[in-house]
């Protein structure tokens, strides 16, 4: 288990790449300058009742005027592959047509800082902020989206793509489809499993889009596309409880990635799904396979699932961590550490997966800043302990090449608005003034034991 050894950079491999992710509606703020378009997140943020406490991304963390400044900071702590997504509006305020000279400017500045600093760019393509007039046309309900996701792809890579070789296509589909098209908690805030299954099968034909145009666009490219996982454990061994809890693993685990590796949508385990089929064409699930280079897995907890006659479709239920009395971080999600090794675990069992790299884990905490410090021992041995499974896969022989804290500074997180902390940095959002949390000051001691870069 985690305790029986201490963290150590060696064991990670001189290759092994570190960094920190972000997403740009959650720090960027600037939400109608240069020329911007209106995203599903601007739209959304304005419902009332929408967003905790009304809050919105329109500043956030000021990063579209400030960059340097965050930038300057993570060299400074020594970290060397900074993740950040591409605001689709920024680039195409329509979503398609008439592209925005200002907003690419915005990303050339962002990217050569970067490189200027020694700091590797990984850039998601796609992290939730559809055009909203694109939205209005259907959003990812419509299949011309697979028309429209082809002419962002294609103008990120031919303005970008001559620097930035590190590519991600999607952002957990799984969440934005799910909470997005079927739950109504995230923007555009539909619901219902008419918006929710051609949601997933545009974006799942998506990833594959994105993943071809880079390929044939962007020399030497290193293309993944990210999801979201958890281990899900059943919550007695009683048969039912069994299989609710491979129908949830097959939901929140196995839905987007088994398509692009050719083994289709896991219907045998979600009968609903068979509905799916429906906005299946000819040749969509050859079409939907992609040979990635590398997959990132996003973890940040596990799930305990239980049978439930209640929920339509499913018949199966999540036993809250709150309710199972383990210790949890703000966002009530349990801290367990062997989930994280149980997924590396998980995906290197599929056959068509190269490589793996962590492109999110961290939590959030209550902090508190006094005599400008932050002391934040609950985060620092929640990155510890996750980091120390990640090590085990490791030692275990497991393919895993890289490990991205979500996140560098505090931000604007979804739904729950500024009120959950997930940075290594602490953001006074009045001032926007930051102070390294000692779990950065530790991250920065740790990666400098020896720098390294991305392969
Ligand atoms: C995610 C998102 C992040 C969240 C983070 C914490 O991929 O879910 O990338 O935007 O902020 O996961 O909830």
């Amino acid at each position: 288990m985690s305790e029986n050894f201490n963290l150590n950079k060696q064991d990670f491999g001189e290759n092994f790449v570190w960094g920190v992710s972000t997403a740009a509606y959650q720090i960027e703020g600037a939400h109608n300058i240069d020329g911007k378009g209106e995203s599903i997140w601007d739209r959304f943020a304005s419902k009332k009742g929408a967003i905790y406490n009304g809050q919105h991304g329109q500043i956030a963390c000021d990063f579209y005027k400030d960059f340097e400044k965050d930038i300057l900071l993570m060299k400074e702590m020594n970290i060397s592959n900074f993740r950040f997504s591409i605001s689709w509006t920024r680039i195409l305020p329509d979503g398609i047509g008439q592209s925005n000279k200002k907003g690419i400017a915005f990303y050339n500045k962002v990217i050569d800082f970067c490189i200027s600093c020694g700091i590797t760019p990984w850039v998601t393509l796609y992290h939730w902020d559809l055009p909203q007039n694109l939205e209005d046309k259907g959003g990812w309900t419509n299949r011309e989206i697979l028309e429209w996701f082809k002419e962002f792809v294609t103008l990120c890579a031919s303005s970008f793509g001559d620097r930035v070789k590190h590519w991600m296509v999607l952002n957990e589909p799984m969440v934005f489809t799910g909470a997005g098209y079927f739950l109504g908690v995230h923007a555009p805030g539909r619901k219902g499993l008419k918006n929710f299954l051609p949601a997933i099968h545009h974006a799942t034909m998506c990833q594959a889009i994105g993943g071809n145009i880079l390929r044939e666009s962007v020399a030497n490219a290193v293309i993944g596309t990210t999801f979201s996982c958890s281990q899900i454990t059943p919550f007695s061994q009683k048969r039912k409880d069994i299989i609710a809890a491979k129908k949830a693993d097959a939901l929140l685990n196995r839905l987007f990635i088994e398509p692009v590796l050719g083994l289709g949508y896991p219907i045998e385990n979600i009968k609903v799904l068979k509905r799916i089929e429906k906005y299946i064409h000819t040749d969509d699930l050859k079409n939907i396979e992609f040979d990635f280079d590398f997959i990132g897995i996003q973890n940040y907890t596990r799930e305990v699932v239980k049978h439930s006659y209640t929920v339509p479709y499913l018949q199966a239920k999540i036993v809250k961590a709150t309710k199972r009395k383990v210790a949890t971080t703000l966002m009530e999600w349990e801290v367990y550490p062997p989930s994280i090794n149980a997924m590396i675990k998980k995906y290197n069992n599929y056959k068509g997966i190269k490589k793996l790299v962590i492109t999110e884990n961290g939590a959030a905490f209550k902090d508190i800043v006094s005599n400008e410090k932050v002391n934040d021992p609950k985060r620092l041995s929640y990155l510890q302990n996750y980091l120390k499974e990640v090590q085990r896969a490791k030692k275990d022989g497991l393919e895993v090449s890289g490990y991205f804290v979500w996140t560098f500074t505090d931000n604007f997180e979804w739904a729950e608005g500024f009120y959950p902390r997930f940075g290594l940095v602490y953001v006074d959002f009045e001032t926007q003034k930051r102070t390294i949390k000692s779990s950065g000051k530790w991250f920065q001691n740790f990666l400098g034991v020896n720098n390294n870069n991305s392969d």
